[in-house]
């Protein structure tokens, strides 16, 4: 599905190894039309536990998992809105994502030099934060002047107060909805990534964030090579999608076994579209069975003999996990 994560962080705080660490799919995808991504976009493969149980027993020729797009940009500065560094001018990549995954460094080495001289995620956490705040100010400043020239009561208010009020750490969610067409960073749920080990936050910083991580991407890098090593990876990217509020379903015909993305609350319909639009609209009814269930009886036709088979309408909603077959 078209899902973007804009990523940002300082400069060597493993944006790059994340990207790295998300883009290898270990599955045969050779012959999958995927979305042709731009430059700067990558692919974030889940290949999901799930998925992997699944066609260990449809054993389809190919198998195909989903992914989300993570949006790359260079790395943020102090003072990137005065113009050091290379400014914040590519702030501008992050508001086409649906939300923003920040990544901060909490490791040490010594061949890879961090731009403020020393390891302090809560330095740097705060250091993006005033970047993003002063980069919306402008932002915010720009359209304001626009705006005035019109008579868009609401929206002109709207602003004021923001430029007002705006301060690290401070979201006001109010204005949401009616600012939504300017792609507001604030406006967009923040996730928090940090790299290395773990270490505490105060609970004001935490509050900003809907979730925060803990991985070491360079070691998940290395164990992804050697099986049998223990890897956070896997379960870090299963809680960050349902943390983003998609749910997974899975298909599978004679040839592929596949899993899909979808916003949690999505209709049966909407399912069907993301799949093909002929199946949207020649849409007769969905035939659902849960994948805990499947796994234990092994055979759908099995399933349906034994009445374990769901019939759900256009209308009804997708849930976590489920097998569906569309009925055209
Ligand atoms: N020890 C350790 N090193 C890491 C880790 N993550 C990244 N590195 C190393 O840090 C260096 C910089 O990482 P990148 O992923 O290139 O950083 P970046 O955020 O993309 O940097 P910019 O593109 O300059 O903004 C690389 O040499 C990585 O190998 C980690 O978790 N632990
Ligand atoms: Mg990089």
């Amino acid at each position: 599905m078209n899902f973007k994560i804009g990523l940002c962080g300082l400069p060597n705080s493993g944006k790059s190894s994340f990207i790295k660490l998300t883009s290898e799919a270990d599955v045969l995808i050779a012959n999958y039309p995927f979305t042709t991504l731009k430059a700067g976009e990558y692919s974030f493969f889940i290949f999901s536990e799930e998925l992997k149980k699944l066609h260990q027993i449809t054993q389809t020729p190919e198998v195909i998992p989903d992914y989300l797009i993570l949006v790359d940009v260079p790395g943020l500065i102090r003072g990137a809105h005065r113009g050091e560094g290379l400014g914040n001018e590519f702030l501008s990549y992050l508001r086409k994502g649906n939300v923003v995954l920040e990544i901060v460094r909490n490791f040490e080495n010594k061949e890879v030099p961090h731009p403020e001289g020393k390891v302090d995620p809560l330095r740097d956490i705060l250091i993006i934060e005033e970047e993003i705040i002063q980069a919306e100010k402008e932002i915010l400043e720009r359209n304001l002047k626009v705006l005035k020239k019109t008579n868009q009561k609401e929206k002109i208010e709207a602003m004021e107060k923001i430029l007002i009020q705006l301060e690290p750490f401070k979201r006001m969610p109010e204005f949401d909805e009616i600012l939504k067409e300017y792609n507001l960073l604030i406006t967009k749920p923040w996730y928090l990534l940090v790299n290395g080990e773990e270490c505490d936050l105060p609970s004001e910083v935490l509050k900003t964030f809907q979730s925060v991580y803990f991985l070491d991407v360079k070691w998940e890098i290395e164990a992804k090579e050697i099986k049998d090593l223990p890897k956070k990876f896997n379960e870090f990217s299963n809680k960050f999608r349902l943390d983003l509020n998609l749910i997974q379903f899975f298909t599978f015909t004679k040839e592929i076994t596949q899993e899909w993305f979808i916003k949690r609350g999505s209709s049966y319909l909407e399912a069907a579209e993301l799949i093909h639009s002929d199946f949207a609209q020649k849409f007769k009814e969905a035939q659902t069975l849960s994948l805990e269930e499947f796994l234990e009886l092994k055979d759908w036709e099995l399933a349906k003999k034994l009445g374990k088979i769901k019939i759900k309408g256009k209308k009804d909603k997708v849930e976590e996990n489920e097998i569906i077959w569309f009925k055209i």
